[in-house]
Protein backbone atom coordinates (compact mmCIF):
# COMPACT_ATOMS: atom_id res chain seq x y z
CA UNK A 1 0.00 0.00 0.00
CA UNK A 2 1.57 3.54 -0.69
CA UNK A 3 2.49 5.81 1.54
CA UNK A 4 2.68 9.58 1.19
CA UNK A 5 4.20 10.59 3.96
CA UNK A 6 7.86 10.44 5.19
CA UNK A 7 9.03 7.30 6.83
CA UNK A 8 12.98 7.34 8.20
CA UNK A 9 14.67 3.90 9.22
CA UNK A 10 16.85 3.67 12.17
CA UNK A 11 20.27 2.15 10.34
CA UNK A 12 22.74 0.56 11.69
CA UNK A 13 26.06 0.92 9.54
CA UNK A 14 28.47 -1.57 11.69
CA UNK A 15 25.44 -4.44 11.48
CA UNK A 16 24.34 -3.31 8.09
CA UNK A 17 20.93 -3.62 9.20
CA UNK A 18 17.90 -1.30 10.10
CA UNK A 19 14.58 -0.77 11.60
CA UNK A 20 11.75 -1.31 11.44
CA UNK A 21 12.49 -3.98 8.46
CA UNK A 22 9.83 -5.68 6.68
CA UNK A 23 11.67 -7.95 4.52
CA UNK A 24 14.98 -9.76 4.45
CA UNK A 25 16.31 -12.54 1.89
CA UNK A 26 18.87 -14.55 2.93
CA UNK A 27 21.27 -16.14 -0.16
CA UNK A 28 22.39 -19.44 0.36
CA UNK A 29 25.26 -20.94 -1.89
CA UNK A 30 22.27 -22.76 -3.70
CA UNK A 31 20.61 -19.85 -4.32
CA UNK A 32 23.52 -18.49 -6.33
CA UNK A 33 25.32 -21.77 -7.33
CA UNK A 34 25.99 -21.48 -10.96
CA UNK A 35 27.55 -18.14 -10.48
CA UNK A 36 30.74 -19.73 -9.04
CA UNK A 37 33.50 -20.94 -11.51
CA UNK A 38 34.57 -24.09 -9.61
CA UNK A 39 31.72 -26.29 -10.20
CA UNK A 40 32.79 -28.93 -8.45
CA UNK A 41 33.63 -27.32 -5.16
CA UNK A 42 30.10 -25.97 -5.21
CA UNK A 43 29.21 -29.61 -5.25
CA UNK A 44 31.44 -30.95 -2.52
CA UNK A 45 30.15 -27.82 -0.28
CA UNK A 46 26.17 -28.84 -1.04
CA UNK A 47 26.39 -32.08 -0.70
CA UNK A 48 27.34 -31.05 3.29
CA UNK A 49 25.61 -27.61 4.02
CA UNK A 50 24.72 -24.27 2.48
CA UNK A 51 26.43 -21.66 4.00
CA UNK A 52 24.95 -18.14 3.85
CA UNK A 53 26.80 -16.02 1.21
CA UNK A 54 25.11 -12.57 1.72
CA UNK A 55 21.60 -11.17 3.27
CA UNK A 56 19.27 -8.40 1.69
CA UNK A 57 16.54 -5.94 3.67
CA UNK A 58 14.33 -3.69 1.72
CA UNK A 59 12.58 -1.37 2.55
CA UNK A 60 9.69 -0.07 -0.77
CA UNK A 61 9.49 3.88 -0.23
CA UNK A 62 6.28 3.50 -2.47
CA UNK A 63 3.56 6.45 -2.58
CA UNK A 64 0.86 6.76 -5.25
CA UNK A 65 3.15 8.79 -7.67
CA UNK A 66 7.13 6.63 -7.04
CA UNK A 67 8.58 3.69 -6.18
CA UNK A 68 11.95 4.40 -4.80
CA UNK A 69 13.18 1.25 -2.87
CA UNK A 70 16.13 0.90 -0.55
CA UNK A 71 18.00 -2.19 0.11
CA UNK A 72 20.82 -2.99 2.20
CA UNK A 73 23.15 -5.68 2.06
CA UNK A 74 25.29 -7.68 3.61
CA UNK A 75 27.99 -10.27 2.47
CA UNK A 76 30.01 -12.35 4.58
CA UNK A 77 33.30 -12.54 4.33
CA UNK A 78 34.33 -15.87 2.59
CA UNK A 79 35.11 -18.10 -0.52
CA UNK A 80 34.45 -20.85 -2.83
CA UNK A 81 37.21 -22.92 -3.91
CA UNK A 82 39.33 -19.20 -4.73
CA UNK A 83 36.61 -17.09 -5.34
CA UNK A 84 35.22 -14.43 -3.11
CA UNK A 85 31.44 -14.29 -1.66
CA UNK A 86 29.65 -12.42 -3.96
CA UNK A 87 25.95 -11.31 -4.88
CA UNK A 88 24.08 -13.04 -7.70
CA UNK A 89 24.74 -9.45 -9.61
CA UNK A 90 21.70 -8.55 -12.02
CA UNK A 91 20.93 -6.29 -15.09
CA UNK A 92 17.62 -4.06 -14.73
CA UNK A 93 14.38 -5.00 -17.21
CA UNK A 94 13.77 -1.42 -17.76
CA UNK A 95 16.82 -0.08 -19.77
CA UNK A 96 16.34 3.73 -18.53
CA UNK A 97 16.92 2.11 -14.63
CA UNK A 98 20.04 3.57 -13.19
CA UNK A 99 20.97 3.00 -9.30
CA UNK A 100 23.11 4.46 -6.63
CA UNK A 101 25.35 2.25 -4.68
CA UNK A 102 26.92 3.58 -1.55
CA UNK A 103 29.30 1.52 0.36
CA UNK A 104 29.32 1.48 3.80
CA UNK A 105 31.80 -1.00 5.71
CA UNK A 106 34.20 -3.79 4.27
CA UNK A 107 36.58 -4.05 1.13
CA UNK A 108 35.91 -5.69 -2.53
CA UNK A 109 34.83 -4.78 -5.24
CA UNK A 110 31.82 -3.53 -7.69
CA UNK A 111 31.82 -5.09 -10.51
CA UNK A 112 30.06 -3.36 -13.74
CA UNK A 113 29.68 -4.82 -17.25
CA UNK A 114 27.22 -4.32 -19.92
CA UNK A 115 27.78 -7.76 -21.16
CA UNK A 116 28.18 -6.37 -24.56
CA UNK A 117 32.24 -5.28 -24.18
CA UNK A 118 32.31 -2.86 -21.60
CA UNK A 119 33.50 -3.67 -18.16
CA UNK A 120 34.93 -1.54 -14.90
CA UNK A 121 35.83 -2.97 -11.68
CA UNK A 122 35.51 -0.28 -9.22
CA UNK A 123 38.19 -1.09 -5.87
CA UNK A 124 35.04 -0.81 -3.06
CA UNK A 125 35.62 0.83 0.47
CA UNK A 126 33.86 2.21 3.32
CA UNK A 127 32.47 5.59 1.81
CA UNK A 128 32.61 5.07 -1.48
CA UNK A 129 29.47 5.97 -3.99
CA UNK A 130 28.80 4.74 -6.86
CA UNK A 131 26.32 5.30 -10.01
CA UNK A 132 25.41 2.85 -11.70
CA UNK A 133 24.34 3.89 -15.05
CA UNK A 134 20.89 1.85 -16.84
CA UNK A 135 22.05 -1.33 -18.80
CA UNK A 136 25.43 -1.52 -16.96
CA UNK A 137 25.12 -5.04 -14.96
CA UNK A 138 26.23 -5.17 -11.36
CA UNK A 139 27.57 -7.36 -8.83
CA UNK A 140 29.56 -6.65 -5.42
CA UNK A 141 32.70 -8.83 -3.83
CA UNK A 142 34.03 -8.90 -0.98
CA UNK A 143 37.41 -9.56 -0.79
CA UNK A 144 37.96 -8.87 3.12
CA UNK A 145 38.27 -10.99 6.26
CA UNK A 146 34.80 -8.80 7.36
CA UNK A 147 31.23 -8.01 6.79
CA UNK A 148 31.13 -5.94 3.58
CA UNK A 149 27.36 -3.49 3.85
CA UNK A 150 26.29 -1.43 1.28
CA UNK A 151 23.14 0.39 0.35
CA UNK A 152 21.78 0.29 -3.19
CA UNK A 153 18.60 2.80 -3.82
CA UNK A 154 16.91 2.11 -7.55
CA UNK A 155 13.08 2.26 -8.38
CA UNK A 156 11.04 -0.72 -7.80
CA UNK A 157 9.78 -0.93 -11.40
CA UNK A 158 13.55 -1.58 -12.56
CA UNK A 159 13.23 -5.22 -12.13
CA UNK A 160 16.63 -7.81 -11.93
CA UNK A 161 17.26 -9.75 -14.60
CA UNK A 162 19.40 -12.88 -13.72
CA UNK A 163 19.21 -14.82 -16.24
CA UNK A 164 21.41 -12.38 -18.29
CA UNK A 165 24.21 -12.22 -16.50
CA UNK A 166 23.77 -16.34 -15.68
CA UNK A 167 23.92 -16.68 -19.54
CA UNK A 168 26.88 -14.34 -20.52
CA UNK A 169 28.64 -13.89 -17.12
CA UNK A 170 31.08 -10.55 -16.12
CA UNK A 171 34.12 -10.32 -18.10
CA UNK A 172 36.21 -10.79 -14.67
CA UNK A 173 36.14 -12.73 -11.64
CA UNK A 174 37.54 -12.08 -9.00
CA UNK A 175 39.87 -14.64 -7.02
CA UNK A 176 41.76 -15.04 -4.04
CA UNK A 177 45.41 -16.01 -4.59
CA UNK A 178 47.53 -16.48 -1.31
CA UNK A 179 44.34 -14.63 -0.13
CA UNK A 180 45.31 -11.33 -1.85
CA UNK A 181 42.46 -10.65 -4.61
CA UNK A 182 43.08 -10.93 -8.38
CA UNK A 183 41.16 -10.35 -11.49
CA UNK A 184 41.09 -12.62 -13.69
CA UNK A 185 39.66 -12.30 -17.30
CA UNK A 186 37.09 -15.26 -18.21
CA UNK A 187 36.93 -16.50 -21.91
C1 LIG B 1 21.30 -4.15 -3.92
C2 LIG B 1 20.16 -3.85 -4.85
C3 LIG B 1 19.09 -4.90 -4.75
C4 LIG B 1 19.72 -6.28 -4.92
C5 LIG B 1 20.83 -6.50 -3.93
C6 LIG B 1 21.54 -7.84 -4.04
O1 LIG B 1 20.90 -3.97 -2.59
O2 LIG B 1 20.66 -3.78 -6.16
O3 LIG B 1 18.10 -4.67 -5.72
O4 LIG B 1 18.72 -7.27 -4.81
O5 LIG B 1 21.79 -5.47 -4.10
O6 LIG B 1 22.00 -8.10 -5.33
P1 LIG B 1 21.39 -9.31 -6.22
O7 LIG B 1 19.91 -9.01 -6.39
O8 LIG B 1 22.16 -9.23 -7.48
O9 LIG B 1 21.58 -10.55 -5.46
ZN1 LIG C 1 20.11 -3.11 -9.44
Amino acid sequence: TPIDYPISLDFDAENGTFEPCPQVTPRHLSDLKEMFSDQSTVAQILRENDPLIYEIRYYPFTTTKSDMALAVTRIFPGTIGNEFYMTKGHKHQREDQPEVYYCVRGEGFLLLDTLEGEFRAIPWRAGVITHIPPMWAHRVVNTGNDLLVFIGVFHLSAGHDYDIVARKGFAYRVLSRNGKPELIKQD
